[in-house]
């Protein structure tokens, strides 16, 4: 599993936003927000380059591994 600390979610809607955007990716099996923690936990074999480009363009900034 993959952590990443992510800034700029404040609320489900974010949650939401970069689990679906996370998740849509075909090597991702589930991605889970804690938005209290600013992460986003993911598992699967994607790539982290990848993922964190993802997430860059869902408009969140990924601050590195948490
Ligand atoms: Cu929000």
């Amino acid at each position: 599993m993959l952590t990443l600390k992510v800034s700029g979610m404040t609320c489900g809607h974010c949650a939401q936003t970069v689990t679906k955007a996370v998740e849509a990716l075909p090597a991702v099996e589930h991605a889970l927000v804690d938005l209290k923690a600013g992460q986003v936990m993911i598992e699967g074999s994607a790539d982290e380059s990848v993922i964190r480009q993802v997430i860059e363009d869902a408009g969140y900034e990924v601050q590195g591994r948490a």
